[in-house]
């Protein structure tokens, strides 16, 4: 058969890519097309993101794909979850919050006066996390204002189509999807003063949203699993019916996939969440703080030092001191926000920030702690959903870090699948494909992620004693 090409539009939290993606009997390749920063930006009013920034390198990367490669037949977008902009006739209201920005501590509690915490886990199954975007409605007036409120790859579709939809997958992460039905949970954003009209009709992945004007013309965009996760737990090889994985780059989202939601209240006490996956499986998983904090403090050493720190090289030193004997909690609130990450973890630790000599040792204890982390999730998955988990697949940025692998499969007495690299770039690339008939007739979850386990075979970690 034919090959088909399609162009996947993947924005992270650190760094954003658009890639044009080949599938066809035994074949599947990425090639990037673009490569560009993303990071908190700092405004008068707190943390945003520069999306006209990131509009401007998705226009340029969809020509430059399309140059490249003339057959390319569709387009999908996916981000990071959870923030949104405001429309109003002409356009944003205003520049999207960074979901880092603190102003979301003000709506939890405004949220939680109203339903408290236990009656919103039954009908979202959401995990608490401050900057659930339900929350920063409650911290943002202009919501009232809105004409309607699009997520981030919605906002993008709805400039090259014109059409405002919301992509089920990433809308479960806004905590106004009935976590049972998967549809807007209406009673609850009216009793939180959210009008009904700021949301937009649902459409799910594989469905086309429209087809592109100016910036992509003639391109169908079609709906991919938005949520970024959700796009890389399709890509995820899963090998066994009882395998656990990890999505590992600025978080590490660590569960399994399910059928049915579990909302428990072992699981909300556990802080897991039930978020929409592609094909109507639920992910549930637990957000773990993950590569953030070494981005974060090697960002602030090269700042200290005036010029950049290398992170591979850090590692490489890391890897040859010895295992630390004590470690932080990853998930601690105190280390969400940008900035002053080594002081922040030195003060968890106790001890004073390291000097310039002790920098490798003390990216060891990060890697170690969230390796640690990382092994609780799987633990405490496994028991909530009553399996028992056999391997991990760790896919992602993550699965370039040799030990942090490693060190997770240490302390969970697991092997570590690692790989693929760019899962979510193929989750987004294999749906759109599906959707075109790419793969003469229908193809499963598990299809898809034979095609993955063929094309990129995993690099695997042994626990060792
Ligand atoms: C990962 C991710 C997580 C979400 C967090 C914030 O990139 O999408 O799944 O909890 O970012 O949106």
């Amino acid at each position: 058969g034919g090959i088909c090409a399609v162009a996947a539009v993947d924005l992270g939290a650190t760094s954003g890519r658009v890639m044009i993606g080949r599938v066809g009997d035994g074949v599947l390749e990425l090639e990037q097309v673009a490569r560009f920063p993303n990071g908190p930006v700092q405004r008068a009013d707190g943390w945003h993101w520069d999306v006209e920034a990131l509009w401007g390198h998705v226009r340029e990367g969809l020509a430059e794909a399309r140059r490249r490669e003339p057959s390319i037949e569709s387009v999908g977008i996916d981000s990071w979850a959870v923030d949104y902009g405001l429309l109003g006739p002409d356009g944003l209201l205003a520049e999207p919050f960074h979901y880092r920005d603190e102003r979301t501590a003000r709506g939890v509690d405004a949220v939680h006066a109203v339903v408290p915490f236990e009656e919103l886990y039954r009908r979202n199954g959401l995990q608490f996390l401050p900057f659930n975007t339900l929350y920063q409605y409650a911290a943002d007036p202009r919501v009232v204002d809105a004409e309607a409120s699009l997520l981030i790859p919605d906002l993008l579709a709805a400039r090259l189509t014109g059409r405002r939809v919301a992509e089920r997958t990433n809308a479960s992460t806004t905590g106004l999807l009935d976590v049972r039905t998967g549809e807007w949970d209406l009673a609850l954003a009216e009793a939180l003063g959210i009008p009904s009209s700021v949301l937009p009709p649902l459409v799910d992945p594989g469905e086309t949203i429209g087809v592109a004007g100016s910036g992509a013309p003639g391109l169908p965009v079609v709906a991919v699993g938005s949520h970024d996760t959700a796009s890389a737990i399709v890509a995820v090889p899963l090998s066994t019916p009882h395998a656990a994985y990890i999505s590992c780059g600025t978080w590490g989202l660590v569960g399994l996939e399910l059928s049915a939601p579990i909302v428990t209240d072992a699981a909300r006490a556990a802080n897991f969440t039930n978020e929409g996956g592609v094909d109507s499986r639920v992910r549930f998983l637990h957000n773990v703080t993950g590569l953030w904090l070494l981005s974060e403090t090697v960002r602030a050493w090269s700042e200290h030092d005036g010029v950049p720190v290398d992170l591979p090289d850090l590692l490489a030193e890391a890897a040859t001191v010895s295992t630390p004997a004590r470690l932080f909690d990853a998930d601690d609130p105190s280390l969400a926000a940008p900035g002053d990450m080594p002081a922040r973890i030195a003060a968890l630790l106790g001890m004073p920030e390291p000097r310039a000599e002790a920098r490798a040792a003390f990216a060891r204890v990060i890697v170690e702690s969230i390796a640690d982390a990382f092994a609780r999730a799987v633990r405490t998955a496994g028991d909530l959903a009553g399996r028992e988990v056999d391997v991990i697949h760790l896919v992602g940025g993550g699965a370039l870090n040799a030990l942090l692998c490693q060190a997770t499969a240490d302390r969970s007495g697991l092997p570590v699948l690692a790989g693929p690299v760019e899962a979510t770039a193929l989750g987004n690339v294999l749906v759109q494909a599906r959707a075109l008939g790419c793969f003469g007739g229908d193809a499963s979850l598990d299809d898809l992620r034979q095609r993955v386990a063929d094309a990129f075979p995993p690099r695997r970690f042994a626990p060792r004693p």
